[in-house]
């Protein structure tokens, strides 16, 4: 996969998906700072997430962001999404990728070196660790510290993507540890003093 160091931006849905969210999606997307999108939703029925991400992924596919699920290889192939990030918990990745083929499989390692020489050997196409600061978007029952980073990069190539808790104040510390991707949600779609295009701005 290859890894633009200005498009590290891996975006993850609001919980909750506003009637603004649409126009805000498209210009965060006019940044170019994005490169993936995973649709992240708990509590919303296999139908309206199919709706939802009908409209997403063509906002995706026009702003040339890859459109990934979570949780849910049948759902991403329903909606022809470019893959599906998968947690320790999910579809084990032998099965996901007899369901996706080629498209994209990202697996979380929480802060497990084990877990994420185990999704190297099954060709996953990034790891993800986290989480790395506190957050409200999910209860976290994983805490990773930025010297896994430096670890992993010594062994494999993989991308690698951080998640949970980034904001402006510690974005950059994560870059420079070797994350290639920030996996963030609530500093863009809940930010208390700046909408989703001037937080994204902010990171540069
Ligand atoms: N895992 C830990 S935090 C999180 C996931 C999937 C969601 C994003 O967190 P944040 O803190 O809103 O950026
Ligand atoms: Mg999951």
């Amino acid at each position: 996969m290859k890894i633009n160091k200005r498009k590290f931006i891996y975006l993850i849905s609001p919980n909750k998906i506003t009637k603004n969210f649409y126009k805000n999606l498209k210009l965060v997307f006019k940044t170019g700072k994005v490169s993936f999108f995973q649709l992240r939703l708990k509590n919303y029925s296999l139908k309206e997430k199919i709706i939802i991400g009908r409209k997403i992924k063509n906002i995706c596919r026009k702003n040339r962001v890859k459109f990934l699920i979570n949780d849910d290889p049948l759902l991403a192939l329903k909606l022809d999404a470019d893959g599906c990030h998968l947690g320790q918990n999910d579809m084990d990745i032998i099965k996901a990728k007899k369901i996706l083929g080629n498209k994209i499989i990202g697996i979380t390692c929480h802060n497990s070196i084990n877990l994420a020489k185990k999704a190297i050997k099954a060709n996953a196409n990034y790891i993800a660790f986290g989480a790395f600061y506190s957050t409200k978007t999910k209860k976290t029952k994983y805490l990773a510290s930025t010297n896994i980073l430096n670890k992993v990069k010594k062994f494999t190539k993989t991308p690698i993507v951080a998640i949970g808790g980034i904001n402006y104040d510690n974005y950059k510390n994560l870059l420079l540890k070797n994350a290639n991707f920030l996996a963030i949600s609530s500093y863009i779609w809940k930010n208390k003093k700046y909408k989703p295009l001037q937080a994204l701005e902010r990171l540069k």
